[in-house]
């Protein structure tokens, strides 16, 4: 069967009608020849029961955005599991530096408030600021977060007037999140939630203007396995200041300053828009989407920084470090090339890497036939508009807008968004003035299928058909592939490696996903697939 005669009907025909009805509006399969992009139902409520990778409100704000603050103690204000299983797994790394010594980190450690059956029943709030007072006495902390889980919006404990009260005796910030697990339908609600606080009580409260001819912000770089130190060598390298990350490796001290930079890099877009869209209006810093993971990707990054800033040097300094990371990374890559040419995969992951990862393993001469996220909104997975790269001070003019404003909820074609014409679009695109429109969707391979909060039904079903050499998942998905004989890698935490990103990142990479497909252990398990009706009893 080619990739184009999978029948996604067929796939979920044994689901019931209802399920099926509601599935089939999350998987697209693409098809080049259509010439426009479907539209894919996503950020919507999962089926009840179905086994999903999808996490919670609680997990979004607190394990993806405010955890990482390594210099502000994080207290999980609810029931112990909560805080138990979102500690440490994630693998965002932070180290000391001139802003905090190392008694100041605690991102790496795990504070609950341990609510028990009595608390729930007469309320949680005096064990709260108990706790609050307790950590203050201990720890020193210069900031505090305090992220509500699933009862305490229930039980109705009012975090903010027990924050309030708590920075009056303490006169430190003390920031509350009611990031209650059961708000929104995934992670993603959680994002917001942090976004807004961090926005509202951190960003901007400091008076300090970061040094640095060319400063730059990272947002939606989370560090895991030490992804955020491998990309910030090398904007060093070619003379950029970072005044700070969002949130990996990140400290409140810096974060405070952060308003003073001259332009914000967005990584992952899914969880970071809101802040780079609220600092845009209220202190006119431009943002520029990038990706820093795969060899082309961080090339086409790197040049459209300094085109931002459209200095001569700085374009020829780019230039130079691109040459020499490229000769240092390019035998090794061509070596691991060898092993994963013609190769092919699967790719589930959270809101931006499923797209960002197809680059890397593109470059490694692999194709992703199956990709999906389990809670990114439709334009993640449709597509937007990259920021429009001005190659020359002529093209310029021909841009009505550098800084176009990506439309979070609904899709609407590029040149209604840049207000121009379809014409004068595909002109400026074809030109190379314009940068393509780029996500899931349009990157993907003809055939390829997109899918969107899938559940382990649909992933063993699409295996089954596709037969890919690797998936990338999470854990809860892993394990059940690794039984099919089919080796996982995962791609949220990188299992214990990485950093994955930049040109030191992609040989890691590339080394990794090399003993993944070579590894003996695979070909002594016969997939079901491969097996007679006896032989699987
Ligand atoms: S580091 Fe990021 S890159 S922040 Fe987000 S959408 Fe999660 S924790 Mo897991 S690996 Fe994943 Fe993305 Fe952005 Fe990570 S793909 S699911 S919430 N994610
Ligand atoms: C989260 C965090 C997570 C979980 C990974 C997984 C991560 O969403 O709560 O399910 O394997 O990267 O640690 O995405």
């Amino acid at each position: 069967m080619t990739m184009t005669d999978v029948n996604i009907d067929e796939i979920l025909a044994p689901m019931p009608d209802k399920v099926k009805k509601n599935r089939r509006k999350h998987i697209v399969k693409k098809d080049a020849s259509a010439g426009c992009r479907p539209q894919i139902e996503a950020n919507t409520r999962t089926v009840p029961g179905i086994i999903t990778q999808r996490g919670c409100s609680y997990a979004g704000c607190k394990g993806v955005v405010v955890g990482p603050i390594k210099d502000m103690l994080t207290i999980t204000h609810g029931p112990i599991g909560c805080a138990y299983y979102s500690w440490g797994t994630r693998r965002n790394k932070a180290r000391t530096d001139d802003s905090t010594p190392p008694d100041q980190i605690y991102s790496t450690m795990c504070f609950s408030t341990d609510m028990q059956e009595s608390d729930i029943v007469f309320g949680g709030e005096k064990k709260l600021a108990k706790m609050i007072d307790e950590v203050v006495e201990i720890f020193h902390p210069r900031a505090i977060n305090i992220c509500a889980t699933c009862p305490i919006g229930l039980i109705g404990d009012d975090l903010g007037a027990v924050s309030k009260a708590a920075e009056e005796r303490h006169g430190i910030p003390i920031i509350h999140y009611n990031c209650e697990g059961y708000k929104g339908v995934s992670q993603s609600a959680g994002h917001h939630i942090a976004n807004n606080q961090i926005m509202e009580r951190m960003i901007g409260t400091g008076t300090e203007k970061v040094d640095g001819k060319y400063v730059l912000n990272f947002l939606g770089e989370y560090n895991i396995g030490g992804d955020a130190w491998e990309i910030e060598r090398v904007l060093e390298e070619i003379g950029y200041t970072v005044g700070s990350t969002l949130t990996g490796d990140s400290a409140y001290a810096t974060i405070k300053n952060m308003h003073t930079a001259h332009l914000n890099l967005v990584q992952c877009h899914r969880s970071i828009n809101y802040i780079a869209e609220m600092m845009e209006t209220k202190y006119g810093i431009p943002w520029l989407k990038v990706n820093f993971i795969g060899i082309d990707a961080t090339i086409d990054t790197l040049r459209d920084i300094a085109q931002c800033f459209g200095d001569k040097e700085l374009i020829a300094r780019t230039e130079l470090v691109i040459e020499r990371e490229l000769a240092a990374v390019t035998p090794e890559i061509e070596r691991y090339q060898k092993i994963c040419r013609g190769k092919t995969a699967f790719i589930f992951v959270g809101g931006s890497r499923s797209h960002h990862y197809q680059f890397l393993l593109r470059n490694l001469g692999m194709e992703v036939m199956v990709a999906g996220y389990e809670f990114a909104h439709r334009d993640d997975y449709e597509g937007r508009e990259v920021i429009p790269t001005i190659k020359s001070d002529a093209d310029s003019k021909n841009i009505p807008e550098l800084h176009v404003k990506p439309d979070t909820e609904m899709y609407r074609p590029p040149h209604l968004r840049l207000k121009m014409s379809q014409e004068k679009y595909d002109e400026l695109v074809a030109s190379g003035v314009l940068n393509e429109y780029r996500g899931m969707y349009p990157d993907m391979v003809n055939g390829g299928i997109m899918i969107d909060d899938a559940n382990h039904f649909e992933t063993e079903e699409l295996v089954k058909v596709f037969k890919p050499d690797l998936i990338f998942t999470g854990i809860k998905d892993k394990y059940v592939t690794h039984k099919m004989g089919l080796p996982s890698k995962q791609i949220h935490s990188y299992d214990y490696s990485g950093p994955y990103t930049c040109f030191r990142g992609a040989v890691t990479f590339a080394k990794d996903v090399a003993h993944s497909l070579s590894t003996p252990a695979w070909k002594m398990i016969t997939p079901p697939w491969e097996q007679s009706i006896t032989e699987q009893r």
